[in-house]
């Protein structure tokens, strides 16, 4: 969860510095010209100064206080998963500007105990869950633990269904934003027969898949009304 949380600043950083290039030439000053009639129209506020020397000591930094450059409108999906056995469930996703994304679970029909949760690379359900591909890697690293480092931004661990088959969650993630380059809508969700040994159960298939076994149940990550 540290690891989350320093992972959302991190973005925002970027996003801040990204914009700062552009701020200096709002407040373009011409100190050659006579008296020069500086008109600024920045967030709609018309601004004269009849003489420019009182510029100098404008706290630009307060002045361009506000940052709308780094306001996302939230968004909503939601994945409906089906498979070939009974196991079906809704997930919705919810995404705060740039935080991060808050994933609601339910999933019934399962066997009890922990199975397998990730986000695949596709939204390809042509053959059934296996055309939803690996699990969704934008940075090319190993199979992991949710709050590891190294980790497929799909890896959500495990959910645990109880006895009567029912698995309910809430996830909180950085690593599956509904925004941006990186964003997971049009890709599906995937829960597991087997519990996902998070990268650490020695077996082949351990920094892969996290040898869960079989996908029961996948859906498409597609936007819904927030
Ligand atoms: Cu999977
Ligand atoms: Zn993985």
């Amino acid at each position: 969860m540290q690891a989350a949380a320093m992972a959302a600043m991190a973005a925002h950083s970027i996003l801040l510095s990204s914009a700062s290039p552009s701020s200096p030439t709002l407040f373009a000053y011409l100190p050659n010209s006579q008296n020069p009639p500086l008109l600024s129209s920045f967030h709609g506020v018309s601004l004269k100064l009849d003489r420019p020397t009182h510029f100098r000591s404008f706290n630009l930094t307060a002045t361009a206080a506000p940052k709308p450059f780094t306001v996302t409108a939230a968004k909503k999906a939601v994945a409906v998963l089906k498979g070939n056995s009974n196991v079906e469930g809704v997930v919705t996703l919810t995404q705060d500007g740039d935080g991060p994304t808050t994933v609601n679970v339910r999933i019934t029909g399962l066997t009890p105990g922990p199975h397998g949760f990730h986000l695949h690379e596709f939204g390809d359900t042509t053959n059934g869950c296996i055309s939803t591909g690996p699990h969704f890697n934008p940075n090319n690293l190993t199979h992991g633990a949710p709050e590891d480092e190294v980790r497929h931004a799909g890896d959500l661990g495990n959910i645990i269904a109880n006895a009567e088959g029912v698995a309910e969650a809430t996830i909180v993630d950085s690593q599956i934003p509904l925004n941006g380059p990186n964003s997971v809508v049009g890709r599906a969700l995937v829960v597991h027969e087997l519990e996902d040994d998070l990268g650490k159960g020695g077996h082949e298939l351990s920094l892969s898949t996290g040898n869960a076994g079989g996908r029961l149940a996948c859906g498409v990550v597609g936007l819904t009304p927030v």
